[in-house]
């Protein structure tokens, strides 16, 4: 009977260590119950704020010294700031990106990829990653004139491997073409070849990235009444249009472009315009 486990006094020393580990993974199975909806409730805050906002993202990636900072710095350091509710809570190495349509967008700088990290580096570098884990794009910038280009390229497309971040959409921009002797082939599309500090190269960026922006979009259409100006302004900061006009017989604006969220625009029309915030 001892042996078999039966009444209470006749537990063996085994039996009394085996309910001890299942009340121990009880109790753990608890704590992460209670840990997963703790993160279920974060993410559906995010994602109600999200119908709130149609903000774009950008991160920016890439090999240790490839040019992410002089990327983001030679991009939007001539553009002009305005106190903007929107951008209100940018963290240090987040700018504001106006693009060639008038979109605005964010761009994220992090910390350069190195290869063979050391174990003890790898959390804190995630953690500096954390920010662009849910950006829409990343630009992921190669020093073109490195000579172990490929061996950066491919650490760097590893690493996103493996932090669970290479279904984000990616636009390669291959750097410092000024400091390369002789061709260049790049391994990588879509990409830029470019020099962020070259001026006409800057601006072909801007171009190319408001090209791949555009292709994460969905296209919409819709009429807007002539008392929503409000509604108009918010659009042409916040989306791409491609197609503007009053129809004089309804009294409407009707227009057509590419929003990252459509539950936004939707969002737009039902706040009051005079209640603002
Ligand atoms: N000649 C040339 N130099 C460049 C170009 N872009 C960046 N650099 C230089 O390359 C060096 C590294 O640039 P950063 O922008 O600091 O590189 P990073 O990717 O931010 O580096 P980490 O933050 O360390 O990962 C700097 O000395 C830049 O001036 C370029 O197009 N041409
Ligand atoms: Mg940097």
């Amino acid at each position: 009977m001892s042996r078999l486990g039966g009444g209470i006094g006749t537990r063996g020393p085994g039996e009394t260590k085996l309910e001890t580990d299942r009340r121990h993974i009880n109790r753990q199975i608890t704590d992460i119950r209670k840990e997963l909806k703790k993160v279920e409730q974060h993410r559906d805050r995010i994602r109600k704020q999200r119908d709130r906002t149609n903000l774009f993202r950008i991160g920016l990636i890439g090999y240790t010294n490839a040019g992410k900072s002089t990327v983001l710095n030679a991009l939007t350091d001539s553009q002009t700031y305005e106190k903007d509710e929107l951008f209100a809570t940018l963290d240090p190495v987040t700018r504001k990106l106006e693009l060639t349509s008038g979109l605005q967008v964010t761009l994220t700088d992090t910390v350069g990829f190195i290869q063979d990290l050391p174990t003890q580096l790898i959390e804190s570098f995630q953690s500096t990653l954390e920010e662009s884990r849910d950006v829409d794009l990343l630009l992921h910038i190669v020093d073109a004139s490195a000579p172990n280009m490929e061996t950066h390229q491919d650490t760097v497309l590893s690493l996103l491997k493996n932090l669970d971040m290479d279904s984000i959409p990616l636009f390669t921009v291959y750097n410092k073409k000024d400091l390369v002797d002789g061709s260049f082939y790049p391994t990588l599309f879509p990409n830029a070849i470019i020099s962020a500090i070259d001026k006409d190269d800057q601006e072909l960026l801007l171009e190319k990235i408001e090209h791949a922006v555009q292709q994460e979009l969905e296209h919409y259409s819709v009429n807007i009444p002539s008392d929503r100006g409000d509604v108009l302004a918010k659009l042409n900061t916040e989306t791409i249009i491609s197609k503007e006009e009053f129809v004089i017989e309804t009294q409407e604006y009707h227009v057509e472009g590419y929003t990252k969220n459509k539950t936004w625009i939707d969002f737009l029309f039902s706040h009051n315009q005079d209640n603002e915030q």
